[in-house]
């Protein structure tokens, strides 16, 4: 390590939170699939930003519009209008066929906002008893790290120590409809859940799990929230990972990628009834649609239908899961994942998967671990054959512990 990378992560120890423990690898430029560090090497991006980039670091022409709109109007607050914000409405709600958006900034900040529609939507339109609202969540969820959303993690590394909490959720299995429509009562206003759930470990509920699921909030009136921010915007190889299995959600949830990775915007999508309980003063953000946002967020989705990303991550991911589960190794316990949301869960025996995280950020791939066995694989949606072949051949030679 050169000095600069040393004295740059000396400085970020000695004055920054320790709430992550990062590569030491420290990022100055990226393009496309590629980021290279300090030094000047050059790494494929297998996470990226935990699908923030899924149209590539820097796409030219999501810069084009946020250096455009941003020499012109960056913030207006939601006080006054601005000229963006229609457009983005329209061009989100053609994509995704919603009928009412709540434009946000963060992730946690979606899950918060539909949390709190969903309450009043109980309140007003199903006459649930005040203050008893209840929300049904899966075990092993992640939605972010606010107060209320920690409240209802099942990852003691998420909630230790930051009580007390916000009442109101009811835990049930991932997976399991039954478990679902038994924790089911007449103040139930929603679920919430993950189509696949990505820091549990990219776990892919049974086939027809979201159908029922789907069926089961139809029948008992309840409103059925997916939490599309890292599996949405082409990252399972369709535009949210509901059309797998043929379902349309009450509430999606989107964030992340919606940017494209250079500015946080998410999004709450809902049809009229529940989105329509919000209303003036009832809830809001300072930068939640701002002009530079919906700027930013337009050419992000534009990119990514005109440029073939979402077929694009079908076929790569497709093709990667195959290739990954022909390697032939002692370590590996399970290769899965949908369109280019992969992930390689290794043998406890095998020691961790991070020290191959290493081992491949030192072959030039950058990739990050996840509940201690299991090795994430998400590179932008615009990687090729060919450098999905090179990636191949750097997990071959980590996961047969060929040397480098
Ligand atoms: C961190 C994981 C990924 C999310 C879903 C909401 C949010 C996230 C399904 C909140 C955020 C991130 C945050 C990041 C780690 C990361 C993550 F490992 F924790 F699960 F992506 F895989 N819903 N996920 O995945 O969105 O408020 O962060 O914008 O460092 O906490 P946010």
């Amino acid at each position: 390590m050169t000095q600069q990378a040393a004295d740059l992560i000396g400085t970020e120890s000695r004055l920054g939170a320790h709430n992550y423990k990062p590569l030491d690898v420290v990022l100055a430029r990226g393009e496309g699939v590629y980021v290279w560090d300090v030094e000047g090497n050059r790494y494929l991006d297998c996470l990226s930003a935990y699908s923030a980039v899924n149209q590539g670091h820097c796409h030219p022409k999501i810069l084009e519009a946020m250096v455009a709109q941003a020499s012109k109007l960056t913030l207006t607050s939601r006080a006054f209008r601005n000229d963006q914000l229609a457009p983005f409405y329209e061009e989100l709600a053609a994509l995704t066929g919603s009928h009412k958006i709540l434009p946000m900034n963060s992730g946690a900040e979606a899950v918060e906002s539909a949390i709190k529609t969903v309450r009043k939507w109980g309140y007003e339109v199903r006459g649930v008893p005040e203050n008893q609202a209840e929300i049904i969540v899966c075990s092993d969820n992640f939605h972010g790290r606010t107060i209320s959303v920690v409240s209802f993690s099942t990852d003691p590394d998420a909630r230790g120590g930051f009580g007390p909490f916000t009442p109101g959720f009811r835990t049930v299995p991932f997976g399991d409809a039954a478990a679902m429509e038994a924790a089911i009562t007449p103040n139930t206003v929603a679920v919430l859940l993950e189509p696949i759930q990505g820091e549990a470990g990219v776990v892919i509920p049974p086939p027809g799990y979201l159908r029922r699921v789907r069926e089961l909030c139809t029948e008992r009136g309840i409103v059925m929230i997916l939490d599309e921010i890292q599996t949405g915007l082409g990252r399972t190889g369709k535009l949210l990972a509901e059309e797998h299995e043929g379902v349309e959600a009450d509430v999606t949830l989107i964030g992340k990628a919606l940017s494209g990775g250079f500015y946080p915007v998410s999004a709450v999508l809902s049809n009229s009834e529940v989105l329509g309980v919000l209303k003036p003063g009832q809830h809001g953000s300072t930068f939640g649609g701002n002009p530079l946002a919906c700027a930013v967020a337009r050419a992000a989705m534009r990119v990514l239908v005109e440029e073939g990303m979402i077929d694009n991550a079908a076929a790569q991911g497709a093709y990667f899961l195959e290739q990954l589960a022909g390697i032939r190794s002692n370590l590996v316990r399970e290769v899965r994942g949908r369109g280019l949301m992969l992930a390689v869960e290794l043998h406890p025996e095998a020691g961790g998967a991070r020290r191959y995280c290493e081992q491949l950020r030192a072959r030039g791939i950058l990739a990050k671990d996840t509940h201690d066995h299991t090795i994430r694989i998400a590179p932008p949606l615009v990687i090729t054959r060919e450098q999905v072949d090179w990636a191949l051949e750097r997990f071959d030679a980590v996961l047969t512990g060929a040397q480098a």
